[in-house]
């Protein structure tokens, strides 16, 4: 039985090595990749998040969690998913301008990818006329974006209207998301769609595409 508490607590206590070997051992033990993602890794990322909230954590400590935390999804991610290499639609994602935070996007970008989106990731920082000129170059007909910013959600609403401006509001269905971002936010900014997890995301993402 795979202990996830183990799991949370490498990521707290920063342990990359031991983060590694509990992940191989979990999935030796034939834990599927998806309770080892929930239950030990996005968890031990929550319980990061409170101490970052509370002071008991600072940045150094928090990259050094999200490094760990990356070396773990280089392992689950063959695993995370459906296997199907037919594309079924061309997706860009970012994180938007001013925001650094990329794990969960990256997640999301993975989830897609593994149901069959051609997904191009931009990165973080994005601009929204570097949005709107990707979109253009990839024929894009979904663009995604992340913000974990509570000061960084307007730049999701100057990135739709800046879609608008180019003419391009027609041909790309829009769809947001992050912890801040709710249902009631992206119907205020005019998103087509916004997804609380990188799993629902997907299946949001392939359902637009269709
Ligand atoms: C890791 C982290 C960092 C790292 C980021 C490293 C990296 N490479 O991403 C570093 C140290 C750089 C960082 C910096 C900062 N951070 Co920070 N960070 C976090 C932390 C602890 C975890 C975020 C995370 O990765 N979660 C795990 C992933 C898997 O979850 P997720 O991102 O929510 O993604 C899921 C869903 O939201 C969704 N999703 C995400 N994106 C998308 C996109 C689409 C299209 C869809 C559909 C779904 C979707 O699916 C994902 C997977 O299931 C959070 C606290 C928390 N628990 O959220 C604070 C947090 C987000 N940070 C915070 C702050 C304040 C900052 C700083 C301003 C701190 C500072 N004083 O400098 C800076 C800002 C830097 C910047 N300009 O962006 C605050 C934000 C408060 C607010 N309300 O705005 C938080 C909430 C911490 C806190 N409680 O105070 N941070």
């Amino acid at each position: 039985m795979t202990d996830f508490n183990k799991i949370q607590e490498t990521i707290i206590k920063l342990d990359v090595e031991g983060s590694v070997q509990l992940v191989n051992d979990a999935l030796k033990e034939g834990t599927p990749a998806t309770d080892i993602l929930n239950k030990g890794l996005i968890a031990g990322m929550d319980i990061v998040g409170e101490k970052m909230e509370n002071e008991d954590m600072f940045i150094p400590e928090v990259l050094m969690a999200a490094h760990a935390m990356s070396k773990c999804v280089e392992i689950l991610k063959p695993l995370l998913g459906e296997e199907d290499v037919v594309s079924r639609g061309s997706v860009i994602i970012g994180t938007v301008k001013g925001d650094l935070h990329d794990i969960g996007k990256n997640l999301v970008a993975m989830m897609m990818e593994s149901a069959g989106l051609t997904v191009h990731n931009l990165g973080v920082d994005i601009a929204p006329e570097e949005f709107v000129k990707q979109i253009k170059e990839k024929k894009a007909n979904i663009l995604c974006m992340s913000a974990l910013l509570t000061t960084t959600m307007p730049m999701m609403k100057q990135t739709i209207d800046a879609v608008v401006e180019s003419g391009l509001r027609d041909q790309v269905k829009i769809m947001i998301g992050g912890a801040p971002v709710t249902q009631g936010f992206a119907d205020d900014i005019g998103a087509d769609a916004m997804a609380p997890d990188a799993g629902s995301a997907a299946k949001k993402a392939k359902a637009l595409a269709a």
